[in-house]
């Protein structure tokens, strides 16, 4: 595990003789991990090799409306062999879940990310946290090979690139990006359709969720951190799924004082799932995480943590107000 990216070349030339390739991307998959997935997939398949595209949830039902979503399936089976493994926009190894207990890792595994904090597990790596999502990474490695993007690809591509920037507002937001997306609807990028699948179609459950939140969220540390907490009791009576939670902690961001917004879910067995937030560079998110075992990107990060939600959310918070007060 070297430091160095594999070019695209390497990369395309390793997974050349491949006859059967698995796609995988991380468990409790986003925009980015499932479009990425199926954009790659597809790429895979028009050069006429098999391919498995899996991810331990599968295909998220919010996620349906994207082309060829029914190609991403839970894993199966145990000891599976294929000839190559793409892993995409996934920064730790274990984050991959089930589909590693369904394999026998082959030598030929290719790791693409844009997470900061990736392990550089693969035996080619190409990771680069500039980039403000995988897809934009898919997009730029399609180019290289100069394979075509058809209209399926670009609308799994855009998906990515829009949900990881949250519709290109994001810092790591540049240039580039918008001039990926411009190709993107060059080739065939329904933007309103699109748009509306993504930001305008939500179950009526995640505005229960919202209004949750919004009841239950705390302010700390001067009003620079905003958090709120969601117990087993919670999600049993908002009747709301894992998928609905993304984008909710955006709300408490949202506050002019907030500097960083912290998600607490109780995910039960003793385990607390932390998704936090920073809108200041100097607070790093992944920085914080990181001393509870957890990573992603300087301003959006995550964790699992065992313990109590109240006890989690207290050793957490801590931390996080130390790393906020720093800045003053
Ligand atoms: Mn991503």
């Amino acid at each position: 595990m070297s430091g160095v990216n594999s070019t695209f070349e390497e990369i395309a030339r390793a997974l050349e003789p491949a006859k059967t390739v698995l796609v995988a991307s991380h468990l409790r998959p986003d925009g980015d991990a499932l479009g990425s997935t199926i954009a790659f997939a597809l790429w895979l398949k028009s050069l006429g090799k098999e391919v498995t595209a899996w991810n331990e949830d599968g295909m998220l039902e919010k996620f349906r409306y994207l082309p060829e979503a029914d190609i991403v399936k839970q894993p199966e089976g145990t000891g599976r062999k294929f000839d190559a493994f793409v892993a995409l926009d996934t920064s730790v190894k274990n984050r991959l879940g089930t589909v590693l207990s369904a394999i026998e890792e082959p030598a030929i595994f290719v790791n693409m990310d844009h997470h900061v904090s990736n392990g550089r597990f693969g035996a080619l790596n190409y990771i680069a946290a500039a980039s403000p999502a995988t897809g934009e990474i898919v997009f730029e490695f399609l180019k290289d090979r100069g394979a075509t993007i058809t209209p399926e690809i670009a609308a799994n591509l855009y998906v990515a690139i829009s949900t990881d920037t949250g519709s290109f507002q994001y810092p790591n937001t540049t240039a580039r990006t918008f001039r990926v997306a411009a190709e993107l609807i060059e080739a065939g990028v329904d933007v309103g359709a699109l748009s509306q699948a993504m930001y305008d179609s939500q179950p009526r459950r995640r505005l229960e969720l919202l209004r949750h939140a919004l009841n239950e969220v705390k302010f700390c540390c001067d009003g620079k951190v905003a958090s709120f907490t969601l117990t087993e009791a919670d999600v049993a009576r908002l009747g709301v799924l894992p998928e609905d939670n993304e984008g909710i902690i955006d709300h408490l961001r949202s506050v002019d004082s907030v500097v960083a917004a912290v998600f607490f879910e109780d995910l039960g067995g003793g385990k607390v799932r932390v998704s936090s937030r920073s809108k200041d560079r100097r607070v790093d998110v992944c920085k914080v995480c990181a001393v509870f075992g957890g990573g992603g990107h300087a301003l959006a990060a995550g964790a699992r943590i065992a313990g109590s939600i109240s006890e989690v959310e207290e050793r957490f918070l801590k931390v996080l107000c130390d790393e906020v007060r720093g800045i003053d």
